[in-house]
This record gives structure tokens, C-alpha cells and sequence, in this order.
């Protein structure tokens, strides 16, 4: 039986309070609640502050370039269906740096969980608008306010017809966990988009700010009707829903791919076979 204890505990680098902390205690939480061993897990992330969460518990991670750990994630995945995936990110790499990979991801559609910790803001390099922060917020790169319009992620993932697409906030340990188990669960590609308070560079969406606005979506709601998805995922002001907005259910990508020989792993390779792919471009 797996423990949240299995996955240790690291010294971090977050700043006191910083809604990163929640996050990291609901995965290690919806972890130990599926009874998934580290040996077993596989974190994928690029660079910011949210990137670093895989290095703050014990399991098997794989940290890239900013905006590039969906592919490495996606390549795990297929090579290893065994493996449970997940990528960390945060709405600047997910969005920004990382946008086309994640279009690519949805459209691709591999089973796997990506966990966007959208604190609206680059964290990491101090507080620069990101694709997901409001118009005319005003920061110390932005004086006169955001003029690009803001990146709609969860409408995004909707309109591509993902599979699984949530919101959850670090405000709300338990939610979260079980909005990334049911990620986990749904086959193929799975979006949890995460409203986490930047304690540091983002002094609008607070802990308090999301705790008067967010409310859970009740049982009636129905997350495989795509006009109220799309409605829901467009809902950011005095309320803000969270849960499961959208299902899905196009085939996934892994399936695809057995047809077309299976996974690599656990398979002999043919060494003549790749030396002499290599010395045609030697
Ligand atoms: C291609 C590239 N562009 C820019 C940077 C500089 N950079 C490093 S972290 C970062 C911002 C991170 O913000 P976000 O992804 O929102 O994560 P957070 O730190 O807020 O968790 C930027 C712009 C980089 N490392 N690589
Ligand atoms: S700068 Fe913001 S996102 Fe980064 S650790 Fe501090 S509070 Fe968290």
C-alpha cells in the first residue's frame, strides 16, 4: 500500500505561503490515494517555479527546457503505456513558451495528465505578465497595464475536444487531488488547470480573492454537454466554477499506436538496424 510518506520530503525553494505548497500536497495525496508506488510515476516539467515540483518528491522526473515537457512526457507514455505520466507547468510554460506543444498534445491526444499551475504571472523570473493574466493588470514590466487579450486555456482544450478538462485551486487540498486522480483515470489526454495564488508578484488573485469567488460544480451538472463546458470554462469573475468541466471521448493516442507495432518497451533491439540508420547521416 502506497504512503504519502513513500514520496518523501525535500527542502523547497517556494517562497512562504506560495500556493505551489498545496499542489504538491494534493499530488502526493491523489498519489497515495490511487496506490501508485514512485517506481511506477513519471514527472515531466520545464522551468519556473511550478516546474520545480517534481523535484520536491520522490519518483521518476525528467525536467526540460521551458515549455517543452509535454514531449518528453508524451514519448514516456508511448514507449511505456505501464507508466503513469504526468506534466507540471506553469501558465507561462504551458501557454506561452510551451503553447504549440500543448495545442499539439491536445489534438494528439496520448493518456497522460497535465497539471497547469496558473498563478497568472511569470513567477520565476519576477513577475512579468504571462498569456493568462488579466487585461490591464499592471505589473513592473507592464506600467500601463496588459494590452494582449488573455489565453483562454480551458476553452482552448474544449474547442479541441480533449478529453478530460478541470479546474481546480490550491486553496482546496482534497478537491484537487481527487480532480487529478479522476485525470489520471480518464484515458487519454487530461487537462487540470490549477488557480495557485503567487504570494510574491501577483497581489490581485489572492488566497483571499479566489476563496470569495470559487464553488464547486454540483452533481447536476453535466460535463459531457459542450455548450455548458464552454460556458463554464468562460466563467472568471465574481464566481468562478471549479471540478470537472469537460469529458470526452475521442480514442487515444496509445491505443492508435498498437496497431502500429506496440510499445518499445521491454522490446530487443536491433543495434545493426540503428548503427546503420546512424552512419547514413554520419
Ligand atoms: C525559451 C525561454 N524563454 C524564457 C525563459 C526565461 N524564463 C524562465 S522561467 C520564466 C517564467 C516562468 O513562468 P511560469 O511558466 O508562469 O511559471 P511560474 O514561475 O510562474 O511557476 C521565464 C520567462 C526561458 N528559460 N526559456
Ligand atoms: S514567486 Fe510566486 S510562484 Fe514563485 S515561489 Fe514565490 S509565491 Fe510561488
Amino acid at each position: 500500500m502506497t504512503s504519502i510518506e513513500d514520496y518523501g520530503t525535500f527542502e523547497t525553494a517556494w517562497c512562504p505561503g506560495c500556493g505551489n505548497f498545496k499542489i504538491l500536497e494534493a499530488v502526493k495525496k491523489a498519489l497515495a490515494d490511487m496506490d501508485l508506488p514512485p517506481h511506477k510515476v513519471a514527472y515531466f516539467s520545464g522551468i519556473g517555479q511550478a516546474a520545480k515540483l517534481p523535484h520536491y518528491f520522490k519518483c521518476n522526473v525528467f525536467n526540460g527546457l521551458h515549455g517543452r515537457g509535454l514531449p518528453p512526457a508524451q514519448a514516456a507514455k508511448l514507449v511505456n503505456p505501464n507508466l503513469a505520466v504526468f506534466c507540471h507547468s506553469g501558465d507561462g510554460c504551458n501557454y506561452g513558451e510551451g503553447g504549440n506543444h500543448f495545442l499539439a498534445a491536445l489534438r494528439r491526444n496520448v493518456d497522460m495528465v497535465l497539471v497547469a499551475h496558473d498563478n497568472q504571472i511569470y513567477g520565476l523570473t519576477k513577475g512579468q505578465a504571462s498569456p493568462t493574466t488579466d487585461e490591464d493588470h499592471v505589473t513592473k514590466a507592464q506600467p500601463w497595464g496588459v494590452k494582449s487579450a488573455k489565453f483562454r486555456p480551458l476553452a482552448v482544450a474544449i474547442a479541441l475536444r480533449a478529453n478530460f478538462v478541470a479546474r481546480g485551486f490550491a486553496g482546496n487540498v482534497d478537491q484537487l487531488a481527487d480532480l487529478i486522480r479522476q485525470a489520471h483515470e480518464s484515458p487519454g489526454f487530461a487537462l487540470v488547470d490549477v488557480l495557485q495564488p503567487c504570494v510574491t508578484f501577483n497581489k490581485v488573485n489572492t488566497f483571499a480573492w479566489y476563496k470569495e469567488r470559487v464553488y464547486e460544480l454540483d452533481a447536476n451538472y453535466d460535463p459531457t454537454d459542450f455548450q455548458a463546458a464552454m460556458e463554464k470554462a468562460e466563467e472568471f469573475g465574481d464566481r468562478i466554477p471549479t471540478g470537472v468541466i469537460y469529458r470526452n471521448e475521442r480514442p487515444n493516442f496509445c491505443e492508435a499506436l498498437v496497431t502500429c507495432g506496440g510499445e518499445l518497451f521491454n522490446k530487443p533491439a536491433d543495434l545493426g538496424l540503428v548503427r546503420n540508420v546512424m552512419m547514413q547521416y554520419a
